[in-house]
């Protein structure tokens, strides 16, 4: 109860940070983007995990604000990477109640043009459920997105419940399989039917596939020799700060 009245003040005094999770191009074997994951630095209780202040955040329609705020911190990190020569496209995550918001993808053209950021380095991972709850508004917004060229990927693949023809009107260029998926792949031969068809299916509409969940060589492996452009998971790095990311980029080449 007590996190509900302090979010507000949270998001405005700089209690938030993002960890940054790679995302790796299989054809390359290069980190080409990374995934920008928010967490709540709390002056008392520590860090504590989006899964806990998320849902608050959406029932205290405070989602506007949190995403404001996110996708204007991502960019600055973009913008510091790039200065230092580092070029990686960021993802971050927009949920049901910014689709919801009219005004959302005005906002997002607008701190895009003022920041002078190339659009295709921004994508939008959204869930199935968030275009779900009011589909019409949602493809609209998205389309005209799109059409300006930002890359837009739907999240959680394959746990939502949209329909495939819901799916097929939907301007996305990535499709996320969920990592439940992709994480026992190797011991799971229903897993790997899934993902198999999966792809087959992404491919044939021509949409590019990242597997989440990735938490083996063997899944990685597996995934990469059966076309799946993009992965990510615990295998390759668990989301971390900027200083910690590209630590690791420079060490792992
Ligand atoms: O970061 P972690 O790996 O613990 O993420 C837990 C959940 O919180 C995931 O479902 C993730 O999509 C969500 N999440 C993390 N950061 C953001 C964010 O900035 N915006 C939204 N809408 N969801 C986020
Ligand atoms: O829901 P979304 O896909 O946006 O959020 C990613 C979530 O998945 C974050 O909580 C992140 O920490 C988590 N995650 C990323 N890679 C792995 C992985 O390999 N295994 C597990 N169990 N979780 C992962
Ligand atoms: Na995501
Ligand atoms: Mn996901």
């Amino acid at each position: 109860l007590q996190l509900i009245n302090e979010l507000k003040s949270a998001i405005q005094h700089g209690e938030l940070v993002l960890f940054y999770q790679p995302k790796l191009d299989l054809t390359l074997n290069k980190v080409t983007h990374v995934e920008a994951l928010v967490r709540w630095l709390h002056p008392d209780r520590g860090m504590i995990p989006p899964d806990e202040f998320i849902p608050i955040a959406e029932q205290m329609g405070q989602m506007n604000a949190l995403t404001r705020w996110v996708m204007n911190e991502a960019i600055d990190q973009y913008l510091s990477w790039k200065d230092q020569g580092i070029d990686l496209g960021i993802a971050i995550n927009i949920s049901a109640e910014n689709l919801k918001d009219t005004n959302f993808c005005q906002y997002v053209l607008d701190v895009i043009s003022d920041r002078s950021v190339p659009i295709e380095a921004l994508t939008l991972e959204i869930t199935e459920d968030a275009v779900v709850s009011d589909p019409e508004n949602a493809i609209k917004q998205l389309r005209v997105l799109k059409q300006y060229g930002l890359k837009l990927s739907i999240d959680d693949y394959g746990t939502g419940y949209s329909s495939l023809a819901q799916l097929k009107q939907l301007p996305v260029d990535e499709l996320k399989i969920d990592k439940s998926f992709v994480q026992n792949l190797m011991v799971n031969l229903d897993d790997q039917i899934i993902v198999n068809s999966t792809l087959q299916l992404a491919h044939s509409l021509g949409l590019r596939v990242v597997a989440e969940g990735i938490e083996d060589e063997g899944a990685l492996k597996w995934l990469a020799e059966r076309g799946c452009e993009m992965g990510q998971g615990y295998y390759l790095s668990k989301p971390a700060d900027a200083d910690t990311l590209v630590a690791w980029l420079v060490n792992s080449g």
